[in-house]
């Protein structure tokens, strides 16, 4: 979700103007992946790399999550949307944790799409720590060395919950950035990819239309031939 500064900057406005107008975005967006049948719809809010923002900017951002929940909690339960939150959740604000645990356990039950936040996310870090996890097993003796396979790595990554759902089939960027920036390294192996100059705020339900548009015709062979 790229562009908040950006937008900001073009509407002669705080970069705080376009987080605040990036969350409510979320709302939007995230209304819209529901009613299009979209599985598991995750957002990229926080990474690891973000804490070398101004204090002020973290401050700001670690907000979020509060605002979020405070006013969108009953509209997330009358779309039947469960809220999952993935990341390196022990250096998250004792308040922005709090926030996000009583989301998780209030959508629990809930069916429908899964909005899946990544926060405090970095991609080789989680590789790091599920390769860490493993050794452990196998120090132990409980996991002997042909047992590492494919599935048992991506068993131990933060996607693990989400079952068939845990590789991406699509992954959108926003604000005109051509890179991966540590997301989802392992799991994005197969997935097709969408790039718009689109700030944030303003990537609307047309904009994802065109993404998913395009997702629809490309030709995924997995590595293989059809
Ligand atoms: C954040 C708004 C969206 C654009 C990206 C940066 C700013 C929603 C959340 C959020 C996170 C977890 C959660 C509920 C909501 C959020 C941060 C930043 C840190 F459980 N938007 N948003 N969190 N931005």
């Amino acid at each position: 979700m790229d562009g908040n500064g950006r937008w900001a900057k073009a509407h002669h406005r705080p970069r705080a103007f376009g987080h605040k107008a990036g969350m409510n975005n979320v709302k939007t967006i995230t209304k819209i992946a529901s009613k299009l049948g979209v599985k598991v719809l995750t957002l990229y809010a926080f990474s690891t790399e973000n804490w070398r923002r101004p204090t002020d900017e973290v401050n700001y951002l670690m907000q979020l999550p509060i605002d979020f929940f405070n006013t969108f909690i009953p509209e997330l339960m009358a779309q039947n949307v469960k809220v999952n939150v993935m990341g390196f959740l022990d250096q998250l604000p004792e308040k922005t944790l709090a926030v996000t645990k009583k989301a998780m356990a209030e959508t629990a039950n809930n069916t429908g799409m899964i909005l899946n936040f990544a926060l405090n996310y970095g991609s080789r870090a989680e590789i790091t720590s599920a390769v860490q996890s493993i050794a452990t097993d196998v120090a132990a003796g409980k996991l002997a060395t042909n047992q590492i396979t494919d599935d048992l790595i991506s068993a131990r990554l933060m996607t693990a919950s989400l079952g068939e759902f845990a590789d991406p089939d699509l992954l959108i960027r926003t604000s005109g950035e051509l890179r991966l920036s540590n997301f989802l390294l392992w799991q994005l192996a197969y997935s097709e990819f969408f790039f718009t100059d689109v700030h944030w705020p303003d990537f609307s339900e047309k904009e994802f239309d065109q993404a998913i548009d395009s997702y629809n015709h490309r030709d995924r062979r997995f590595g293989g031939l059809k």
